[in-house]
């Protein structure tokens, strides 16, 4: 694996170490087996400085590209992700520990899906502005753009794919960007850097700091950024919202959900078994839009618990996650593993749930590594703890729900959208006008009918209500990343003229 075991800060195109005496470090730890990975060095605030300047004198250098020679890096750099896939995934699956049979098939290649539709949409004449003739000699030129020097910030659970997400956009519209990864999965930072150094990138366009929440917050207030884009907690999110509002600056946030996923009573058992599934179990559970409040009815729930029941047991295979077949790795830190593991503690013990499955018959890999067996909790309510707050873990709790008597459909709506967040939500159903109509009323932005999880570049996606604000991907996510610009041109001489001649 290619990833550096020394870390740097990352701008005008290279690692910059820092003056020995004042660097800070931590460490990057492999959840599998405990063993650190990497050092990586705390940018200090000089270096938050030098990366800034570094992003402020690259954009007008790069904004002043035309789009296809923009679009013609960005697919270089598109092409070389892909070339290095299995050794990115190799070094994604060693930070985060998920399965290999993941990472290798979705981190990388979901996120250079995305340079290629931005590229792609530019050089087509995506942000192009439009010509309104005022009069014979006057016309009004509308522009897209770019803002200047972006913040990226981003979270553990998709980190190569989430720096794709945002810099892609962020690229292709022509602005720099200073990226900030989590500490807790910092090692493709400087590999995507240098991806894109390679590929053409001009020096400064494209930079990396390092380090926790005080790295953030600096940079986010550092007044020479003009737009950020944070994804990760609620509560760390209004506080970057908060901090980025006293600039005026744009947000764009992707925070968390505690999403519904709706079994109508027609649906069939094994779609509904299997899209339960996908929605609890990938990346162990740790995945924004995780659908966790399986709502099954009542009339069907033996049949719809069966088969959820035989997915567990014949479909996850805990391991570890560079094995072949395994496809549950463990969870992405100590940390994260006892919050998990407190949840489902407090799930049996005081909310007293029903235990539909209990993984902790697999066996485990080792002694040392994060893992959490899977759990499926049953007879689930609105109100107990494990059904509110959010887990990030391979737990799923199902709320079986009446569907009998005349307001069925009214109560379950109106309880599947109970919530805060308003990030995912998914219908099973063979009746795609019912299904239609319980997405449409409830409140979130990602909303799947007889799937889940799927977002490719063409798909925006964003929270609605706590979970977020703006979106990525698709045409609207481009957008958060230009301002918009009018000029009126005048022709013809003289059109200010006579207003204050000599009477
Ligand atoms: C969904 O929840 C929001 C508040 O979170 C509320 O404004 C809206 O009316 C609710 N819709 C339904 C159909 O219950
Ligand atoms: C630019 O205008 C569009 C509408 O055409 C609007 O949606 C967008 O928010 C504007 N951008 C900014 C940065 O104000
Ligand atoms: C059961 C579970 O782990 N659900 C989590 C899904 O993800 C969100 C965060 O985005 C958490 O709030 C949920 O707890």
């Amino acid at each position: 694996m290619t990833f550096a075991k020394d870390i740097h800060t990352f701008y005008d195109g290279q690692p910059q170490p820092a003056a020995e005496s004042s660097s800070a470090t931590f460490q990057s730890i492999d959840p599998a087996t405990a063993q650190p990975l990497a050092t990586i060095h705390t940018t200090s605030s000089a270096q938050l400085d030098a990366a800034i300047k570094s992003a402020q004198a690259a954009f007008p250098v790069w904004s002043s590209k035309t789009p296809v020679e923009r679009a013609n890096i960005l697919l270089k750099a598109a092409a070389i992700l892909r070339e290095r896939n299995d050794d990115i995934a190799k070094t994604e699956t060693l930070d985060t520990g998920k399965a290999w049979s993941e990472t290798q098939a979705v981190d990388v290649a979901t996120g250079a899906d995305v340079l290629e539709y931005y590229a792609h949409f530019v050089a087509s004449g995506g942000l192009d502005g439009k010509t309104t003739v005022l009069r014979p000699g006057a016309a009004v030129h509308t522009y897209k753009a770019p803002v200047g020097v972006c913040a990226g910030i981003g979270a553990w659970n998709y980190p190569i794919q989430i720096a794709l997400w945002k810099s892609a956009a962020c690229l292709a519209a022509g602005n720099a960007m200073v990226y900030k990864p989590s500490e807790v999965t910092p090692l493709h930072g400087n590999t995507l850097a240098a991806i894109y150094a390679e590929a053409g990138l001009p020096p400064g366009t494209f930079n990396v700091v390092y380090g926790d929440g005080k790295v953030g917050a600096a940079l986010v207030s550092h007044p020479a950024i003009a737009k950020v884009s944070f994804t990760g907690q609620v509560s760390t999110g209004s506080k970057v919202a908060a901090e980025a509002a006293k600039g005026m600056k744009g947000v764009t946030m992707e925070l968390g959900g505690k999403s519904p996923l709706v079994i109508l009573p027609d649906a069939d058992t094994d779609e509904a078994a299997d899209v339960a599934m996908m929605a609890n179990f990938y990346s162990s559970g740790q995945v924004c839009t995780n659908g966790t409040r399986v709502f099954v009815p009542k009339s069907r729930r033996g049949e719809i618990e069966r088969a959820i029941l035989a997915r567990c047991r014949d479909g996850i295979r805990l391991g570890m996650p560079m094995d072949d077949g395994v496809n549950m790795g463990p969870v992405v830190s100590k940390a994260h593993k006892e919050k998990v593991d407190g949840y489902i503690k407090h799930g049996k013990e005081v909310d007293r749930a029903t235990v539909l499955y209990d993984g902790s018959a697999q066996k485990l890999p080792n002694r040392e590594g994060y893992w959490v067996q899977p759990i499926v909790f049953t007879d689930c309510t609105d109100s107990m703890r494990i059904v509110k707050e959010e887990i990030f873990g391979p737990v799923m709790a199902i709320l079986p729900y009446d569907d009998s008597g005349s307001d069925w459909l009214e109560t379950l709506i109106a309880r599947a959208n109970d919530t805060e967040l308003g990030l995912a939500a998914g219908v099973v159903s063979n009746d795609l006008a019912r299904a239609s109509e319980v997405i449409s009323r409830i409140d979130a932005g990602i909303t799947w009918i007889n799937t889940w999880g799927e977002s490719p570049a063409e798909m925006p996606v964003g929270g609605w209500k706590m979970s977020g604000v703006g979106v990525e991907n698709g045409h609207e996510g481009i957008m958060a990343y230009t301002r918009n610009k009018s000029t009126l041109v005048s022709y013809e001489k003289g059109a200010c003229a006579g207003v204050f001649s000599k009477l």
